[in-house]
Formats: C-alpha cells, structure tokens, sequence
C-alpha cells in the first residue's frame, strides 16, 4: 500500500501502484475481470463516437454485486486497496472489484458520504491530480473521471466514490471534438457551456486550461457549479410533467485533463434498447450486456443516441439560460 509523504495528496508513483495491485488482485481472485467484446462505431447522424463493450455475462449478474445490502466501501478490502490515504487521509484509492477495463480505480471517502451530495473543490482538484499521474503522451494514455450522481445516472453505490477509467486508445469522445480548439472559459449570462447541437441529449461542456499550473480547486469548482446549476435548471422545468424528477435530481460528471461536462439525467435505462447508461455512454462508451441491443445497435448505431436521450433531457443548444431557465 501507498504511503504519502509530506501533505501531497497521492504518491508519484501511483501509477505504478495500481498496476502492480491489479495485477496481484487479478492472480489472487480477488478482483473480477469481465472479458468483453469491442466494436468501434460512428453514429453518421449525430458525429459520435462509439466504443461498444459487448459482456453477455453481464446479463445475469445482481445489480449491487454479490452483497447488496453491504456498503462495500465501509471496510474496503486490503487486496484492492491502492493508496489508504489520499489527500490526508479523506480518501482511498480503490480497486474497481467488477472492471470491465483494466486498473479501472475508485476514490472513495473514508468518511461516509452520500453519493447525492455534490462534488467538493477537493474531490475535483484530487481527480484531476491522478488524472495528472495517470495520464502519458509518450504512451497515447488517457483517463477519464467519472461521477455517478443520484438514482438515475446509472450509480449502485451510494457511498460516495469517483471513478477513473483509462479511455481506449485514440478515442475521440464527443466533448474531445467540441472542445478541440477552444481555450478555457467560464460561462456567464452572455457565454453558455459547450453543448454539440448534433447529438439529441443535453449534456454541458467546458474547456479547462491548458497549463496544469493554471488549475486548482477554485477554478475546478467553478466550472462544475456553473455546470450543475445548468443541470438542476431542467428538474425545474421538468418539475410539471415529471415531478418525480425534482425528488431523483441525477446527473453525471465526467473530466479529462482536457475539458469537463455535466449531463442531467431522467432515468438510468432506456426502455427502447433496455440497456442502462452511467456516465461513460455520454462520452461514447456503452456497456452492452444482451444480444438483442448488441444486435440492434450493430444494425443501426443511431438507437444509441436516441436512447441516451431517453435516459437525459433534450439538448438546449443555442439557447441561452433565461429561455430553459426558473
Ligand atoms: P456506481 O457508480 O455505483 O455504478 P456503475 O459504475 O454504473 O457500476 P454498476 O455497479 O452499476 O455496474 P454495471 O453493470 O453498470 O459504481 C460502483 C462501483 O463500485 C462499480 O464500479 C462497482 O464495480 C464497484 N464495486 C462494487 N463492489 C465493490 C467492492 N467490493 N470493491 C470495490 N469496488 C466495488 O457495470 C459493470 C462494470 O463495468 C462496473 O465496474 C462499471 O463501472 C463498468 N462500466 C460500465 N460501463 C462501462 C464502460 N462503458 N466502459 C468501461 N467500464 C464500464
């Protein structure tokens, strides 16, 4: 297990770390691999981007693992443990148990927290530092945070966890092409978010700075308030024809290096192709677990995009605030 020195929040050598841990977990049982089968698509229609993760064994394992009525992150195991104190020790860094990606880790509080309540500037300045550690040019390796929000952005875990996942090489996500070009900016009541007019879903996009040096938590926090305020704007509106939204506000964060976007969401499945999303299938990257949608996707890659507008609101692109705003 990682040990820090001095107040750095995570060893420079966390890199190294986990894929040392994974591997030991790998070969001891106690970490579960899902081989699945990928496919590259793009959706013509909208622009996107698909990697599709086909894992049929998926289908008939229980939503919350094998223990659903244990937080799994109360007493996290040891041989999944990475680094026990991150950021003084308000953190751990984790293992995914049930990957379906190598080395796919989890920031968890140590503290019990609610998976509802918002990101702090620490949550958001520490994953963005082990996207800083994680991240390698020479090696054309990028990651990707995400966090699960609410009942209907896909989480099953309600103790509070931040995941990191490797994105598969020379991907290019949808908030990778709207952001390509553009400098960092907050949006104020002239300037809204990013938000790609082609794709059917609202989903909110921000560069972040170029230079790590000119990031930190102010600055991080910022964008995803600007971001989330956005996102609860649509549970008001939303608040007449589906009211149980207002009492189920979900949403997904997800952050690069690069840029970082907010997506609100309506429910976590979508009745069309039955397939769930958390929030990497906004980025492109969807988890298929039965032939009929691994079928019907195949056939014609534009469902997927209409069923992430199932699960979303529909996007607001070129409206400014006041006209989807309370
Ligand atoms: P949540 O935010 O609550 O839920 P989730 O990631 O959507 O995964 P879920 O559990 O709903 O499974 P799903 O079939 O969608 O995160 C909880 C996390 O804690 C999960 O990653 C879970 O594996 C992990 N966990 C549970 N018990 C644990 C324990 N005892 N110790 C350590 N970790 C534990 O997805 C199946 C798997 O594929 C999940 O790992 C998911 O993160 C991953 N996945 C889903 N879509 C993906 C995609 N498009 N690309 C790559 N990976 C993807």
């Amino acid at each position: 297990v990682g040990k820090l020195s001095g107040c750095k929040m995570l060893p420079d050598n966390v890199s190294e770390l986990i894929s040392k841990k994974y591997e030991e977990a790998v070969n001891n049982g106690h970490l579960c691999f899902t081989e699945s089968t990928t496919k590259r698509l793009k959706d013509a229609k909208s622009g996107m981007n698909y990697v599709i993760s086909y894992a049929p064994s998926l289908a008939s394992k229980p939503e919350r693992g094998d223990q659903p009525d244990k937080n799994p992150f109360a007493e996290p195991e040891p041989e999944l443990t990475v680094v026990e104190n991150v950021a003084d020790g308000e953190y751990r860094l984790l293992l995914n148990k049930f990957p379906i990606v190598p080395e796919h880790t989890l920031l968890v509080t140590n503290a019990y927290k609610d998976q509802k309540s918002p990101l702090s500037p620490l949550d958001l300045m520490t994953a963005y530092k082990l996207l800083l550690k994680l991240d390698d040019e020479d090696e054309n390796k990028r990651h990707m945070m995400i966090y699960n929000s609410g009942p209907s952005s896909g989480s099953s875990q309600d103790h509070k966890h931040l995941q990191t996942l490797r994105l598969p090489q020379n991907f290019v996500a949808l908030q990778d092409r709207i952001c390509a070009g553009k400098s960092h900016f907050l949006p104020d009541f002239k300037t809204e978010p990013l938000q790609d007019d082609k794709v059917s879903f609202a989903h909110f996009v921000l560069p972040l700075p170029e230079s790590e040096e000119d990031v930190n938590e102010d600055l991080l926090a910022m964008c995803y308030v600007s971001l989330v305020q956005r996102a609860l704007t649509f549970f008001q509106d939303w608040a007449g024809e589906r009211p149980e939204l207002q009492k189920n506000q979900g949403y997904n964060v997800l952050m690069t290096k690069n840029w970082i976007c907010v997506v609100p969401r309506s429910s976590t499945r979508a009745k069309s192709l039955q397939i769930g999303f958390n929030a990497t299938g906004y980025a492109g990257l969807i988890l298929v677990k039965t032939q009929e949608a691994y079928d019907e996707i195949l056939q014609v890659p534009h469902k997927i995009d209409e069923a992430l507008l199932e699960c979303g609101f529909p996007n607001t692109a070129g409206k400014k605030q006041t006209q989807y705003s309370y």
